[in-house]
């Protein structure tokens, strides 16, 4: 037992104000990066750009070489797809309007199947990436989450994927902190992985506080938020 270990315990103890001492995480086999929708479209010069938006991609580079398993995700829409504000006359982007499923912002067009917009940003260094999953293709859904579609009920298989390699303990990381990132964690939750976010390797749009919300719906669905010094 070392100098961390005899730190925590005085934590423990109340002696070290318990911010002052956390335990690395080190992400073992049972651990898997979820790498949420890194695209063109939401980097600079991108048509729905995330603020600061390409400051995610050497932090998620950096804590990639922890994983041995690492998932991607792409939005992937159809031209005309239901979230963009063009598809319905009379609104703009960032308005909201009522479907079937719920409420759904309205975007820019953004992600569109094939494009350059949606690749995924060419600085990403993780080579070791098992699987892509593409969200957000069917012409009248949308997908922030990496699990299950906006209507709630059709999914992407990505939990009995992880399951059936047997993950358990998943970190997301990505754009935006506030839709892609914050509905795959909540979802992941709803499907019992033990879930962190990773705070600043996210960025997130915040339209209408959105943010704020989203945050606060990720702590009381008990995901964990942590920093990338907090990874082993
Ligand atoms: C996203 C808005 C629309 C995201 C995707 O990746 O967070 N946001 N489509
Ligand atoms: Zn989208």
């Amino acid at each position: 037992r070392g100098v961390v270990a005899g730190l925590g315990a005085a934590a423990v103890a109340g002696l070290v104000p318990s911010r002052l001492w956390a335990a690395a995480i080190k992400p073992d086999d049972a651990s898997a990066l979820l790498v949420i929708d890194v695209q063109n479209c939401f980097l600079p010069g991108g048509s729905l750009a995330v603020k600061d938006g390409e400051q995610v991609v050497p932090v998620i580079n950096k804590i990639a070489k922890s994983f041995a398993n690492v998932v991607m995700t792409q939005d992937w829409h159809t031209p005309g797809h239901v979230s963009f504000a063009s598809a319905h006359s009379g609104k703009k982007p960032f308005e909201t309007i009522d479907l079937a499923y719920g409420k759904q912002v309205l975007w820019p067009d953004h992600c569109v199947q094939g494009t350059d917009g949606a690749a995924l940003s060419k600085d990403l260094a993780i080579p070791q990436a098992e699987l892509i999953i593409r969200k957000g293709f069917h012409q009248d859904v949308d997908s922030y989450s990496a699990f299950t579609e906006a209507d709630g009920k059709t999914t992407t298989g990505l939990a009995a994927y992880l399951k059936a390699r047997n993950v358990t303990r998943l970190f997301v990381a990505g754009l935006a902190t506030d839709f892609c990132v914050a509905w795959t964690a909540l979802d992941a939750r709803k499907a019992g992985f033990e879930t962190y976010v990773v705070e600043d390797a996210c960025r997130g749009i915040d339209t209408q506080g959105s943010l704020a919300k989203a945050w606060a719906d990720m702590d009381k669905a008990g995901v964990k938020r942590i920093k990338s010094s907090d990874i082993a």
